[in-house]
């Protein structure tokens, strides 16, 4: 962008690109300007070139930040070059914080070249980290599941080969990533927690993500015959991802807690639907017509008086759905009760173990979170 408009505001100026190893131009003088303060970077860079000889002048500053401070500075540098000849003028970026800035592709001196002319496309790549101090949570979404599920015959409404698939893709990443602190699962999606003082990928929420995301499709994949014996994947199946940080650990159990609401809101519904269907003869549709406007009580009724169903006797996988932690964590609760608390503070956080217990909890009320405090415990993440 600022060569083009260089060319276009002054047509006997010769521009080459410089960010090549083939530099046309032989030793040229290299003016490099860091500065943040424009004005000054300016004045001190024409002085510099009133002094040089006819050599060509390859000029590199920073202060070149739009096509019309880049002109200006040409008409200027031009009038001060007393037969010099301007090579080109090069935007420099400013210098990003990073450990390892030659693999990042930012140059600020032209000594150090990039591996190729095209390696300047890296500095369109953005970073996406996660604010600090808050807790990551990665959500992930079956693709179209309405059909995956009928494709594969699933039981309605709930399937226990498909529930218990879920849970085992998502123990795959729970193992992969010590990072999560507990994942909750209900129909076909799963929400990892990752600690508040995570420093995964750099709290790069793209990497975060998509490692997450691929590595459950493809245990999904990989455990299909374990929990669906001989009925074949008839398609890949996939999922989405989203990263939502939450700042404050009751925004996290509010989180979770709508997770799980939905869960049983869903369930409830589901369970009317197709007892009504498969037990009532009703089309889908006069079944919807049924239960349309119906309360949670009204529904619980029905199951009762039309089906002999206490919803509250049905399993806690379908009413619940899963919840995953660590094996320590579910150790809290016998160990509070030992009064070992000091058992388990941040000085013995690398006995953690690895994998995870299934639970089918209720994580709305305050039981579950007082039973096991040590998942929301900072101290144990490291800061
Ligand atoms: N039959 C059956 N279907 C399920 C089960 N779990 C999930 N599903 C289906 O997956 C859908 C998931 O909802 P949603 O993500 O909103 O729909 P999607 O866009 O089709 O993935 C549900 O509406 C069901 O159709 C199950 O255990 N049994
Ligand atoms: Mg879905």
């Amino acid at each position: 962008m600022v060569l083009s408009s260089v060319t276009r505001c002054c047509p006997t100026l010769q521009c080459v690109p410089v960010i090549s190893r083939n530099l046309a131009v032989p030793r040229p003088n290299v003016l490099l300007f860091k500065s943040a303060r424009r004005r000054e970077t300016t004045q001190l860079n024409i002085r510099s070139l009133g002094s040089l000889s006819s050599t060509p002048v390859l000029l590199a500053s920073s202060s070149l930040s739009s096509p019309s401070s880049s002109s200006k500075l040409v008409s200027k540098a031009t009038g001060s070059l007393r037969g010099g000849k301007l090579v080109c003028l090069l935007r420099v970026s400013p210098r990003r914080p990073s450990p390892t800035p030659s693999r990042r592709g930012i140059h600020t001196q032209v000594g150090v070249m990039a591996k190729s002319k095209f390696e300047y496309v890296k500095q369109f790549e953005t970073d996406d980290p996660c604010l600090q101090n808050c807790w990551i949570v990665v959500r992930i979404d079956g693709k179209a599941f309405h059909k995956f599920t009928d494709v594969h015959h699933y039981m309605k409404p709930n399937d226990e080969r498909g529930l218990g698939l879920m849970t085992r893709a998502a123990q795959t990443v729970m193992a992969d990533f010590s990072e999560v602190v507990l994942a909750y699962g209900q129909s076909d999606e799963f929400s990892f927690v990752f600690h508040k003082n995570c420093k995964l990928y750099n709290r790069r929420a793209s990497k975060i993500m998509t490692n997450v995301v691929s590595l459950f499709a493809s245990s999904f994949t990989l455990y299909w015959p374990r929990y669906f014996n001989t009925q074949e994947l008839q398609y890949p199946p996939a999922f989405d991802a989203r990263v939502v940080l939450y700042p404050s650990d009751d925004n996290l159990r509010d989180y979770l807690s709508w997770r799980q609401a939905d869960c049983h809101i869903n369930n409830l519904y589901n369970t009317c639907f197709w007892k009504l269907v498969q037990e009532k003869g009703l089309t889908p549709a006069q079944s919807q017509e049924r239960l349309k406007g119906t309360l949670s009580s009204d529904k619980n009724e029905l199951l009762y008086s039309q089906f002999n169903i206490n919803y509250n006797n049905l399993p806690e996988l379908y009413r619940k759905g899963t919840v995953l932690i660590r094996p320590r964590d579910a150790e809290a609760q016998s160990e509070r009760e030992t009064n070992n608390y000091r058992g388990y503070s941040a000085s013995k956080k690398s006995e953690r173990k690895p994998g995870s217990v299934v639970l089918h909890s209720d994580i709305i009320g305050k039981k579950f979170w007082e039973e096991h405090p040590y998942i929301l415990n900072p101290k144990l993440y490291g800061s």
